[in-house]
């Protein structure tokens, strides 16, 4: 059985994980299915899903395995877990994450490592680390604390609270609330919107915006406009600037008035 299913709707890759069983929980073996999974998306589609079979997204790190396992194989794991999500976080395309029931521990590092989170109006986010005596290893010292702020990790790390969706919301761990059920529907129609961008942009918000925000003032601005003129003398561009010009681009979806 594959911890993780891979199946490419059109343009757009989901990715289940698949182990609900236990709750989703990653092990060696899931990880490494992940991370086959991430390569093939970004190597066939323009976006991707990542959600969760059964009640949740996904209970963190595998920790009977876990338990089993000296130093040099925890740093080992650790370091594996860096390297699939840097393919999500700085891959080919972005990766939006469909949220439900328990997104805890190392759910919560895969999901900071997506570019959008959608989550279903009953998820909930905890860090249990300081309970199992450990400390988070998927990235999440780097970017949940990007998302949260470090303040407000350490508040989750250190008492074990759980953070509802709406708080999740307020500090910018989920970017929509879906309606109930409907998380997957939600960022699968973001999914297919996002494909029909330019791929070259979609590789720079995901590549370079970041990186830019974590350089200096000058070198920001430096690099910003490196890639910017670089986008805008590509074909793609080109023909997308005529598109609007001649007025055949799709319009703006501008909410209407209450
Ligand atoms: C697991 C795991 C797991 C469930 N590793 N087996 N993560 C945690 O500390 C979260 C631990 N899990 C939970 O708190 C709960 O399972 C949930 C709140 C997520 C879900 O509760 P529930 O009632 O739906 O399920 P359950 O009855 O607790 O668990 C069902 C089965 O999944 C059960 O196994 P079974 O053989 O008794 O049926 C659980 O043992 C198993 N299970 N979660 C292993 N995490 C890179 S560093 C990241 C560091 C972390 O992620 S720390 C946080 C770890």
């Amino acid at each position: 059985m594959a911890f993780v299913e891979y199946e490419l709707q059109g343009d757009v890759a989901i990715l289940r994980l698949n182990r609900p069983d236990k709750r989703n929980a990653m092990s060696d073996a899931m990880v490494a299915d992940l991370a086959v999974a991430v390569d093939r998306a970004n190597r066939e589609a323009k976006c991707a899903v990542i959600c969760g079979n059964g009640k949740h997204f996904c209970a963190g790190l595998d920790l009977a395995e876990h338990s089993e396992k000296t130093v040099m194989e925890g740093v080992a794991g650790s370091r594996a877990w860096h390297a699939v999500f840097s393919r999500i976080q700085h891959g080919q395309i972005p990766f939006v994450s469909a949220l439900h029931g328990a997104v805890v521990g190392g759910g919560l590092e895969l999901a900071s490592n997506t570019h959008i989170r959608v989550a279903d109006p009953e998820t909930y986010f905890a860090l249990p680390e300081g309970q199992r005596g450990i400390f988070v290893g998927g990235s999440g010292s780097v970017n949940i604390t990007r998302l949260m702020g470090v303040s407000r990790m350490m508040d989750l790390m250190l008492t074990g609270r759980v953070l509802s969706v709406e708080e999740a919301e307020r500090c910018s761990v989920v970017s929509y609330i879906a309606e109930p059920g409907k998380a997957f529907d939600k960022a699968l129609e973001l999914a297919q919107r996002i494909a029909t961008n330019a791929p070259l942009t979609n590789y720079l918000v995901v590549n370079a915006l970041q990186r830019i925000h974590d350089s200096g003032f000058d070198e920001g601005l430096f690099f910003e406009s490196m890639v910017a003129s670089m986008t805008q003398t590509t074909p793609e561009a080109q023909e997308r600037l005529k598109a609007f010009l001649e007025k055949r681009a799709k319009r703006l979806d501008i909410p209407a008035a209450e």
